[in-house]
This record gives structure tokens, sequence and C-alpha cells, in this order.
């Protein structure tokens, strides 16, 4: 029986360099992912993967809808929407924002298969009777932020590991805003 979880939010190659929404040193994260990675597997506790699983029109795309602001990413089935390679990968994936009119940035919006009445995110830390989370991944100032924020509500004390995320900042100092957000909620931020 797992106490903690630790939440590796979508880091995958389009958030990293070179990737179709490339995130500011996205790849940097690596070292302080797998290391915490590796300490929550010794200590017996759980590792969880959210993957941004897009259709290829998505609602999130600017190409194709109106209210779109981002470039087509983690499209399923390409380069982009697998993990960064040297990630190890211990636990099992949740997908999200894999129906073409919903978007989640939100891990807990994910699901085990791409598929809307597979098992949930929250109800696989609930059967785990996971009491805490930790949250990485990418990108502080979107999805690492709405999961830190859901995982808080539903009644983890959540942790944000920050040199473990790294932002967008399609505004300079989203960061920022990011990180007392989270703090205004209760979530703690190191
Ligand atoms: C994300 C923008 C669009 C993220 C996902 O993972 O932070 N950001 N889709
Ligand atoms: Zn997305």
């Amino acid at each position: 029986m797992a106490n903690k979880a630790l939440i590796v939010v979508d880091f995958q190659n389009d958030f990293c360099p070179n990737g179709a929404l490339a995130v500011p040193e996205g790849d940097q994260i690596l070292d302080t992912v797998n290391d915490l990675v590796e300490e929550f597997i010794e200590r017996g506790d759980i590792v969880v993967y959210t993957k941004d699983y897009h259709p290829e029109n998505h609602v999130s795309f600017a190409e194709n809808h109106p209210e779109g602001i981002w470039p087509p990413h983690c499209v399923q089935g390409t380069t982009g929407a697998e993990f960064f390679p040297e990630l190890i990968v211990n636990g099992p994936t949740f997908h999200k924002a894999f129906v073409t009119e919903q978007d989640s940035y939100s891990g807990f919006g994910g699901h085990l298969d791409p598929i809307e009445d597979s098992p949930s995110l929250e109800a696989y830390l609930r059967e785990q009777e996971v009491e805490a989370v930790t949250v990485v991944g990418l990108a502080l100032d979107y999805c690492v932020k709405s999961t830190a924020l859901d995982a808080q509500k539903l009644g983890f004390p959540t942790t944000v590991v920050l040199s473990g995320t790294r932002a967008v900042n399609v505004e300079p100092d989203d960061d920022e805003r990011a990180i007392e957000a989270l703090r205004e909620a209760g979530v703690t931020v190191k």
C-alpha cells in the first residue's frame, strides 16, 4: 500500500526543446524527475504519469479552432506525444484531452486508457490509498499548476518541486503567478 504518489505531468517530447510546444529548458527537469521516481519506488510509494494526448484536430489548436491558442502538439501516435526518451517510466500513464472538443490542463482529467469510461487518475490514487502527492513535469504555468491545484482541492496534501518543472511563460511572469496561486491554495512549493 502506497502512502504517497509522484505525479509526473506531461514530460513529453513536444514540451521539450525542438518540440512543437517547447517549454524553455523543459529537458532540464530530467535529473530531478528521475531521482524522485527512484526515490518513490525505493520507498514503496507509487509513481504515475500523465500524457497530453490530442487528436489531430483538437480544440486547443489555433489552426483548427478560433478558441485554440496552441500550435498542434502531443498528437496521438506521433513522436511528440511520447515521453522524453530518458524518463524512467515505472507506473501507469493517464491520458488526457483525447476528445476533440475537450481540453484538460489537469492530470485529473486523465484516464488509464484514452477512453472516458476507463479508470481516472483520482480513482486510481484512492484505490492505492494515496494520502499525499508530489507534482513535477511540464509546464509549471499550465498543466502542473492545474494538476496540483486539483490534487490539493481533492484533499491530497500537495507539493510541487520547482527544479522538476519549467514554465512556458507566454507572459514573462507567468511562473511567478503560478507559484503564488499554488501557495495561496495551500500547495507546498519548494
Ligand atoms: C500543456 C499547453 C497545452 C501542458 C498542455 O502540459 O502544460 N500546455 N497543452
Ligand atoms: Zn495540450
